[in-house]
């Protein structure tokens, strides 16, 4: 084995996510080669000495994590929220607000408003916070232009945050989050729209890995959903929706329908329907912030969903209204505090599932042939990052194998 490798990371503790039966799929091996971006091998110890690389980092003993994933974020947006959550605390419901034109609508007028220089800006920083937490990708979606040009551009901005931070970026063409305001009263016609010429403009601009719909009573019917979900599939863009959050809507079933890359929020989720997910793969994101801000009290069905094997994610669902949370690590200790989920189950819903829920096979765990995305961390346990919110940072960060 004459490799010469370029990095080679060592006497560090693997908590690879690897589902290998073991807490955190730890690993008996404590070396990682990394080369040309990828993962290139693990080695145990007395194996150090044969191996040959252009650069050698001592871990200390520290853990060494994949690059964690947030999965569920509307992080480019115009203004801010801060007035309704003054509101909230006064006693007047999120559905209220909603119905009153504010909530989603209010930040739609400002984000319209809003230059591509001014979205970049805004949303930089809020990225740059998720980053520092250890996170190397975000799944952002649009949603808060609803016109053509103004969805187009929050895509675009999404995308270049790439350009801007160690970070690697997911799209979602979430058109169908509310009816804007040309379109009042007439969902029906701003559901063509949505399919007929802002889709097809996405698609062809390659703007989109996924798309998305908030299949809600505040939000679109399930008929609706079906409508957005068709249209994607002509186009070959995989789906996922926004579901029983405040209602069961029947939407997770709709989504398992079309193999759904995820289904998000659940918290209305009937275990009935968790069947036709295990069925079709998809995974089922959980949305704490959301849950915690807004004051909720159904709880996603999460013993009925690990029965069922469905894989469980994790994210912030970062936006002004209802989770202005920019910290996944906070998500992740909301995760188990209120959700009951097992602080490794957070981790893997943050890393391995997460993934999952974005389509994507290159990343999430510690293993030869994936992304080299890595953290290291000065902790005695992987539990510790989500047992205190102690506001950790990784000592390290490791993006396409070079250390950031
Ligand atoms: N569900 C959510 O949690 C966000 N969108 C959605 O459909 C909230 C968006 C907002 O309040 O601005
Ligand atoms: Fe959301």
């Amino acid at each position: 084995m004459s490799v010469q490798f370029d990095t080679l990371i060592y006497n560090v503790r693997i908590a690879s996510m690897q589902p290998n039966g073991l807490p955190y799929g730890e690993l008996s091996e404590s070396v990682v080669a990394l080369h040309q971006g990828l993962i290139a091998g693990l080695y145990h110890a007395d194996a150090l000495s044969e191996l040959s690389a252009n650069t050698r980092i001592n871990g200390h003993q520290q853990w060494l994590l994949p690059g964690f994933i947030d999965c569920h974020t509307h992080l480019v947006f115009g203004g801010d929220r801060a007035n309704e959550f003054e509101l909230r605390l006064q006693g007047v419901s999120y559905k209220d607000i909603a119905l009153q034109g504010g909530g989603i609508k209010s930040t739609v007028a400002k984000t319209r408003a809003a230059s591509e220089a001014e979205l970049l800006n805004s949303a930089l920083k809020r990225a740059k916070r998720l980053t520092e937490e250890g996170v190397t990708t975000v799944e952002v979606k649009s949603g808060y232009g609803l016109d053509n040009d103004t969805e187009l551009r929050m895509l675009r901005v999404a995308k270049s945050l790439e350009s801007q931070l160690p970070v690697r970026i997911s799209t979602t063409y979430l058109g169908a989050h509310a009816l804007p305001p040309e379109f009042a009263d007439n969902a029906e016609n701003y559901i063509d729209f949505v399919c007929q010429t802002v889709l097809p403009n996405v698609a062809s601009q390659q703007l989109a890995n996924a798309v998305d719909v908030f299949c809600e009573s505040i939000g679109f019917t399930t008929a609706q959903t079906e409508r957005v979900f068709k249209a994607a599939q002509q186009f070959g863009i995989p789906v996922k929706a926004h579901v029983e959050q405040l209602t069961d809507s029947k939407g997770a079933v709709l989504a398992a329908k079309y193999n759904a890359l995820s289904v998000d929020h659940i918290e209305y989720l009937a275990e009935s329907d968790i069947p036709h997910l295990a069925e079709s793969g998809t995974v089922a994101v959980l949305l704490p912030g959301a849950f915690y801000y807004l004051n909720e009290v159904q709880k996603p069905p999460v013993s009925a969903l690990r029965q069922h094997n469905v894989p469980m994610a994790v994210a912030t669902d970062l936006n002004p209204g209802s989770s202005p949370i920019a910290s996944l690590l906070t998500a992740m200790n909301m995760a188990c505090v209120l959700f009951g989920l097992t602080p490794e189950e957070s981790l893997r819903g943050a890393t391995l599932n997460a993934a999952l829920a974005l389509g994507l096979s290159d990343r999430g765990e510690i293993k030869p042939g994936k992304l080299a995305d890595l953290t290291l961390w000065d902790i005695n346990t992987p539990a510790e990052l989500v047992y205190t919110l102690n506001g950790h940072r990784p000592t390290q960060v490791f993006f396409g194998g070079q250390h950031v």
